[in-house]
């Protein structure tokens, strides 16, 4: 073995060279990468103790941080004995709302002197609601349509009721005209409404973002924007245009895709920060001055998809010298600012677009084939159009046989349509209110073939730095990965979502099995911290969290009025996402604040649970003589209710319509996953308080965890280590949530193998246990079970769908069986994408060990029959970076270890501590 320190040497270095970094005493030292809350110069952060990160290419000893507001400095941390470069939290005098600051840090080297100082920006949001003082103002409308179904219509096939032109209503066009004595030197647009909106300035879009202001429980939240948009202003005469859609607020959402699920009326705010260079100011806000009128679409709707005549563009509309003689004079409706909140993170923007690959021509029109399924929406050009000819757009993920086009998408609203009407002449359109999950798209209504150069994907997503990247030896590895990626892609979308073309629901359930693949792939804290206020907004009175965030007031009656499945809130595992999400978190990126931020949510959580077990029986046990000592443990242990259990497990889906199918495995598991997944989250909570210093709670905590683990051992694990239920899901979960006693655990795992075997090393495991599948395997001394799964390509199993050509992950592994059958299943849910996690921990072998990578273990699976395998993740220290490859006598570990990371490469029996830098290990055979 040999290991040849910082020196990048040839061969396996070549691939990293793009990003070695390069130590030399010799060297000046220097801050890089500076951020505030994780992003990098950021316009208007929602808080007033923001947090500073930077990235050193030196060991740190102290740093020094300096924020200024213009010239005159307002904190300074003065010299600061620390290695602290990620997180650290401006204590100076309270930051004012709508104001541009500079910082600037300087770190020095625990081997010499100061860095030169690096500087940057960032600007504070309307932090207050005191500083809002304009009018919520409502255009002219009909009251959408309010079409309720409950999941039990849904299963029935029942849906509307009328045509949809009688359904669906007009977005409306707002035009507000204010005059200013001189152009500013600095202007911020504070927007948001009920509903969606797209704004400009003088019409220029007032930035890139699309689908403003994204989804909230706008019950308790509503995100606002911020723009730049000092440049689009002038002296005299200006013009600001919002077009205002139904939107998250209004349209159409959900698994049973019922409307209005917040209101039936849009409305928007916004306000509008001027200051001229003598140091005057001015807001202007929305309020009477402003008119409306329907603007060119028949309607639009997230679901069902926009229709758009380009003959009903007010021309102008949006910029000085329009008249707006008859347009209508908006209502005001109210001054109501207690739910706006600065938005912080990325918006949804256009990420990518996508050529066609293929464009067929059938009698039912032109099909293009995008060659990858995604969310968002085809941009089209046209040329010679004639007016009034009708261009429909159709969008789905996958080609049935007969040709018939959403046979996977369940549900009702499935149109996933847009319509372009034409004015003539040549034309470029793409939706704007809209998006769809979506492979193919077809077109009809064109006058000649359509040229494949005229259309293209656009992909939409929030815009969240890709941090992450994971490619091995075997292409299908690498597709499955990339399959992960376009699925987070594809549901982060303003809100974690279970799918794109189904539901568009921020289902708890999913983001808690993905949140540790998320993390790393993509910088998501920003994210998933707004996910979480929403979490925390939409926690019910009793602690209970629930299965979706956001949860509209329709989300909360359908619950309340259905049975079965439907009527269920919390749910054992979805509901955990309150522990699992911020500790994953925690884990990946170190970030404190998350643990304060969530903490009492956490254990409000946890009460629900322990008064649900204190008060209620398993059915089978009610009317039942109990031994007071099975009473009493009975008593410990969260496990009645409806839950969802260990949703969509293969075995209980097989053959059966998916509507019958779906009610098996929550029958069957949730008795013994709801306390499992309850002894997982105390003993996360644990910790958790021991973190925040809280450590009375973290003892109890830690108690009602054993207590919860030796109750639910006792009643539910026999002599041999085997468990109620022989599906492996069950057994892995117990597994990895340690429910079994030490003594039993190799008895509990063999059984697994057994299961797993008599599958035909197939998996058969569900939305709650697949991600600790394979760990559990590996932990357990069967890595080669494992492995066997992993590289199984008979369904279920991860690489059937790869080659079965899928572009995204399934929600059910059958979505589209060997014989091509198309199930009504979604294409592009992330959940069961989970074992991308897997990848990056165990074939590239990348931990974390300490919160936020502080230390790190690289431990790859050597055997894992790869010849080599290349990634790295983010680490708040910069990227760690992972190149293995098999050599003609051995194997040869390259690794790159950001300043800040203390790493150890685990192989071939030994351990070999890392240093900064590029290190390349070899070992023989
Ligand atoms: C489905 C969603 C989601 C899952 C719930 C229980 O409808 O798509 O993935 O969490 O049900």
């Amino acid at each position: 073995m040999t290991n040849r320190g910082d020196v990048p040497t040839g061969g396996a270095t070549d691939l990293l060279s793009s990003s070695v970094l390069h130590i030399s005493s010799a060297q000046a030292v220097s801050c890089t990468d500076l951020r505030v809350e994780y992003l990098r110069a950021p316009i208007a952060i929602g808080t007033d103790t923001p947090r500073f990160s930077w990235i050193v290419d030196h060991p740190q000893d102290a740093y020094e941080i300096v924020v200024a507001r213009g010239a005159e400095p307002i904190w300074s941390s003065g010299p600061v004995e620390s290695p602290q470069t990620s997180l650290v939290e401006y204590a100076g005098a309270a930051l004012a709302s709508d104001t541009d600051y500079t910082w600037r840090v300087r770190s020095r080297a625990d081997a010499g002197g100061w860095s030169d100082w690096a500087s940057s920006t960032f600007g504070t949001g309307l932090l207050d609601a005191a500083d809002w003082s304009a009018a919520w103002v409502e255009p002219d409308q009909q009251d959408a349509v309010v079409e309720r179904w409950s999941i039990l219509d849904w299963i029935r096939g029942l849906g509307p009721q009328e045509p949809l032109e009688e359904r669906l209503r007009p977005p409306q066009l707002l035009r507000h005209p204010f005059a200013l004595g001189e152009r500013p030197v600095r202007a911020r647009l504070y927007a948001t409404a009920r509903g969606a909106y797209a704004a400009t300035v003088n019409g220029l879009p007032a930035d890139d973002q699309v689908l403003a202001p994204g989804s909230d429980t706008y019950e308790h939240r509503i995100s606002v924007q911020t723009y730049d948009v000092t440049d689009a202003l002038v002296e005299g005469e200006n013009v600001l245009g919002v077009a205002l859609a139904d939107g998250w607020w209004a349209g159409r959402l959900g698994l049973t895709g019922s409307s209005a699920q917040y209101g039936t009326r849009t409305s928007a705010i916004w306000q509008l920060h001027v200051e001229y260079a003598d140091g005057g100011s001015e807001v202007i806000g929305s309020g009477s001055g402003v008119r409306s009128s329907p603007g060119p679409w028949a309607y639009a709707d997230l679901f069902v998809g926009e229709q758009f005549d380009r003959r009903a563009v007010p021309v102008g509309w949006d910029r000085p010298g329009f008249s707006d003689e008859g347009w209508t004079p908006v209502v005001e409706v109210g001054r109501d600012h207690a739910l706006l909140k600065a938005f912080t993170g990325e918006p949804i923007r256009r990420v990518l677009e996508l050529p066609a690959i293929e464009v067929v021509e059938t009698p039912e029109g032109a099909i293009v084939d995008f060659g990858q399924v995604i969310a968002g929406r085809v941009r089209l050009r046209l040329h010679d159009t004639s007016p009034g000819q009708r261009i429909v757009l159709e969008h789905t993920e996958t080609l049935a046989p007969g040709g018939s086009w959403f046979d996977n998408i369940q549900g009702i609203n499935k149109e996933q349509t847009d319509i372009f009407v034409a004015a003539g002449d040549d034309d470029e359109w793409e939706p704007e209110f809209t998006f769809h999950g979506f492979r193919y798209a077809r077109v009809t209504g064109l006058h000649a073939p359509l040229n494949r150069d005229d259309i293209v994907a656009v992909v939409i997503a929030s815009d969240l730095e890709q941090t992450g990247a994971f490619s091995a030896s075997d292409p299908r590895l690498d597709r499955l990965h990339q399959n992960v990626v376009w699925s987070q892609r594809g549901n982060f979308v303003s809100i974690p979502t279970d799918c794109p073309q189904r539901e568009k629901v921020g289902w708890t359930g999913d983001i808690q099995a993905f949140v540790g693949a998320a993390a790393n792939n993509a910088q998501v804290v920003p994210f998933l911290t707004r996910w979480l206020e929403n979490l925390r907004a939409d926690q019910l009175p009793d602690g209970r969290i629930p299965i979706f965030s956001p949860r509209s007031p329709f989300d909360a009656d359908a619950a309340a009025n259905a049975q079965g499945i439907g009527s269920i809130v919390a749910a054992a595992g979805w509901s955990d996402a309150i522990a699992i999400v911020p500790w994953t978190l925690y884990e990946r990126y170190g970030d404190r604040r998350l643990l304060e931020h969530n903490y009492d949510a956490l254990i409000r959580w946890i009460q629900y649970q322990r008064r649900t077990a204190a008060s209620e029986l398993p059915e089978a046990l009610i009317d039942t003589a109990l031994a007071p000592d099975r009473r009493a443990r009975q008593a410990l242990l969260y496990n009645t209710g409806a839950h969802f259990g260990d949703w969509l497990t293969p075995s209980t889906m097989e053959g059966k319509p998916v509507h019958e199918a779906i009610g098996i495995a929550p029958a069957l598991t949730s008795e013994y996953l709801a306390p499992m997944f309850q002894a997982r989250t105390l003993s996360i909570a644990a910790r958790w308080a021991d973190v925040l210093g809280r450590t009375a709670d973290a003892a109890a905590l830690a108690t009602a965890a054993a207590d919860v683990r030796a109750a639910f051992a006792a009643e539910y694990v026999d002599a041999d280590g085997d468990l109620p239920v022989r599906l492996q899901g069950v057994y892995v979960l117990a597994l990895a949530f340690d429910m079994v006693p030490t003594a039993l655990r190799a008895r509990t795992a063999a059984r697994l193998v057994e299961l797993v075997r008599e599958r035909g090393n197939r998996l058969d495991t569900g939305f709650l246990s697949t991600p600790y599948l394979l760990d559990v395997l590996y932990d357990n001394g069967h890595p080669d079970v494992a492995r066997a799964l992993l590289w199984q390509s008979e369904m279920p199993s991860w690489l059937y769908e790869v080659d079965r050509g899928a572009t995204t992950i399934w929600e059910t592994w059958d979505a589209i069986s060997p014989d091509g059958t198309i199930r009504p299943m979604s294409l592009n849910h992330y959940a069961p994408g989970a074992v991308d996690d897997v990848l990056f921990r165990r074939l590239a072998g990348i931990r974390s060990t300490s919160p936020g990578y502080r230390t790190a273990v690289i431990e790859p699976d050597l055997d894992s029959g790869l010849e080599h395998v290349h990634a790295h993740v983010g680490t708040p220290y910069g990227p760690l970076v992972v190149f293995w490859k098999r050599t003609g006598d051995g194997v040869e570990i390259t690794v790159e270890v950001p300043v800040g990371v203390r790493a150890e490469l685990v192989a071939a029996g030994h351990t070999v501590p890392l240093p900064s830098g590029t290190s390349t290990c070899t070992f023989p055979s």
